[in-house]
C-alpha cells in the first residue's frame, strides 16, 4: 500500500483554478466534508454554558465588515485589509469563488454565533463545474481565524517555505465539523482516496480544538489507507490538538510522518481527545499495517496525554512514537484498548496509562461518546496529576474528586454530556441530546 508521501502531497488535486504551481496545501478538507466552525473560546462552565453550546465570541478586528450576500462577501474579500473581520449575516453563501486571504494577516471570517447559521458552500472538488469555488477558504496569511461557520469544501492555506519552516502560523480551527459523506474523493493526481481532515505544512502554534472528525475512512480499494484526520507535518511545530472527537477515521492524529533532516513536527500537545472505531471497520489485512491511531513520527518533545481511544482491534496501537528523533516526549494517563508502541528507536516517557479499557466503561461508546460511567472505577481518580493538563474534553477542571481520571473525560457526576456534534439534526447550540 502506498504511504502518505511528500511526492503524493505535491501531486495534489488540480482543478483548473488556483491550486496548481507552487501552492501547497496546508489545511485541506476533502469534498463531502462538512465543516462547522463554531466557536473559538473554550466552553465556559463558569458562564453556565453546557458542552456543545457556543459561547459568544468578542467581535474584534481593525475593521468590521458586515456582509449579507455572496456578492457582498466577495467584494469584502476583494477589498480585504490585514486586520479585517468579515462578519457574515446568517444564511447560505453559495460561493462563486473561493475566499482568498492572500498576503493579508490577522484576518477573521466569521458568523455572529453558533455553527449552523452561516454556511459557506463550495461546489465540490469532484464537480467538473467547480469553477472558481473549489475551496471555501484559501489563505497564506498568519493568524487566520475562522469561526461560527459551516464550510462545505476546503480550507486551504499555503506556507511560504516549508524547508525553512516558514509557514502560516498561529492558525485556529476550533469547533469544526468535518464529516466525510460521499465516499473517497476521486484521483486528482495523488491516488484515489487521498485526503486529510486537516493537513498542515510548516505550521507553528496551531490550535485544533473541539472538532468532530467523522467517517474520514477510505475503503480497502483506495490507494491511501491511513490518512490522518489531523496531519501536522513538514516542519510544523507546537501544535495543540485537544478536545476533539474522532469517529471512524482511518488515523486520528499524526504529528510528523517522515524521517527527514529536520523535525517533521516538533513539540506540541495531543490531549483530551476521544477516538472511537466501530468493530470491523478495518479488514484484518489492513489492521496488520495500521501502526497507531495517534502517531508522533520524527516529532520530538510531543506530549500525548489524557486521550481516550477505543479502537476495537481495528488499529494495532493506540499511540505510536517512531524514529530516534522522536524523543523527549510523553504518553501519560491515556485510556485505551490498545498498546503504546515505540518504533524505530523512538523513546517516550510513559505513566498512568490504562490500556485495557473496555466499552463497558463508557456512556455510549458506539456513538463515540467515551465519557466515563460512574462505574468506571478503574479510570476514575486513578491518574497521577499532570500539571500541564488542568481540564478535560468538556472543560471540566482536573482533578475533580480525589484525583484526576485516566483518559479524556474527568467524571464530575450528574448528567453526562454527550459527545459533541454527532448529528447534524442536533445543533450543538441546543447542547444535550
Ligand atoms: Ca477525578
Ligand atoms: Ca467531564
Amino acid at each position: 500500500m502506498k504511504s502518505h508521501s511528500r511526492a503524493a502531497d505535491e501531486a495534489l488535486p488540480q482543478c483548473g483554478v488556483r491550486c496548481g504551481g507552487r501552492l501547497r496545501i496546508l489545511l485541506r478538507l476533502a469534498t463531502g466534508l462538512m465543516v462547522g466552525i463554531q466557536f473559538l473560546a473554550a466552553a465556559s462552565k463558569a458562564a453556565g454554558i453546557s458542552v456543545g453550546n457556543a459561547p459568544p465570541l468578542p467581535l474584534t478586528g481593525t475593521r468590521i465588515v458586515k456582509v449579507a450576500t455572496e456578492p457582498e462577501l466577495q467584494s469584502a474579500m476583494s477589498n480585504l485589509l490585514s486586520g479585517d473581520t468579515i462578519l457574515l449575516a446568517d444564511g447560505t453563501y453559495n460561493l462563486t469563488r473561493s475566499l482568498y486571504i492572500n498576503g493579508k494577516h490577522e484576518v477573521t471570517i466569521r458568523g455572529n454565533a453558533g455553527s449552523v447559521n452561516v454556511v459557506l458552500a463550495g461546489r465540490g472538488i469532484d464537480n467538473p463545474n467547480c469553477g472558481e469555488a473549489r475551496f471555501g477558504v484559501w489563505s497564506n496569511g498568519t493568524n487566520t481565524t475562522i469561526a461560527h461557520l459551516t464550510i462545505s469544501q476546503f480550507i486551504k492555506v499555503n506556507p511560504t517555505d516549508v524547508a525553512k519552516g516558514i509557514g502560516v502560523n498561529n492558525g485556529v480551527v476550533e469547533y469544526c465539523w468535518l464529516e466525510y459523506t460521499a465516499g473517497p474523493p476521486a484521483d486528482h493526481g495523488a491516488g484515489i482516496g487521498y485526503f486529510n481532515g486537516i493537513s498542515a505544512h510548516a505550521a507553528r502554534n496551531w490550535i485544533i480544538r473541539g472538532n468532530l472528525f467523522k467517517n474520514l475512512h477510505n475503503p480497502d480499494s483506495a490507494a491511501y489507507h491511513w490518512n490522518a484526520a489531523v496531519l501536522m507535518w513538514r516542519h510544523s511545530a507546537d501544535t495543540l490538538t485537544e478536545q476533539n472527537t474522532f469517529f471512524n477515521v482511518d488515523r486520528a492524529i499524526a504529528y510528523g510522518l517522515e524521517d527527514l533532516a529536520y523535525s517533521d513536527h516538533a513539540g506540541g500537545v495531543i490531549r483530551n481527545n476521544f477516538v472511537y472505531l466501530t468493530p470491523g471497520l478495518m479488514s484484518a489485512s489492513r489492521t496488520a499495517s495500521s501502526d497507531g491511531a495517534i502517531i508522533a513520527w520524527n516529532s520530538p518533545n510531543t506530549a500525548i496525554d489524557h486521550n481516550t481511544l477505543i479502537l476495537n482491534s481495528n488499529v494495532i496501537n493506540a499511540i505510536e512514537f517512531r524514529f530516534a528523533t522522536s524523543s523527549g516526549g510523553a504518553a501519560r494517563n491515556n485510556l485505551a484498548d490498545a498498546p503504546i508502541h515505540l518504533r524505530d528507536s523512538a523513546t517516550a516517557t510513559q505513566g498512568g496509562n490504562l490500556l485495557t479499557a473496555t466499552p463497558s466503561l463508557f456512556v455510549n461508546p458506539s456513538a463515540a461518546d467515551l465519557h466515563l460511567l460512574a462505574s468506571a472505577t478503574a479510570a476514575i481518580d486513578q491518574a497521577p496529576s499532570l500539571a500541564a493538563v488542568t481540564n478535560d474534553i468538556d472543560g471540566d477542571l482536573r482533578p475533580h474528586g480525589a484525583a484526576a481520571d485516566i483518559g479524556a473525560d474527568e467524571f464530575v457526576g450528574g448528567t453526562t454530556d454527550p459527545a459533541r456534534f454527532l448529528e447534524k439534526a442536533n445543533p450543538p447550540e441546543q447542547g444535550k441530546k
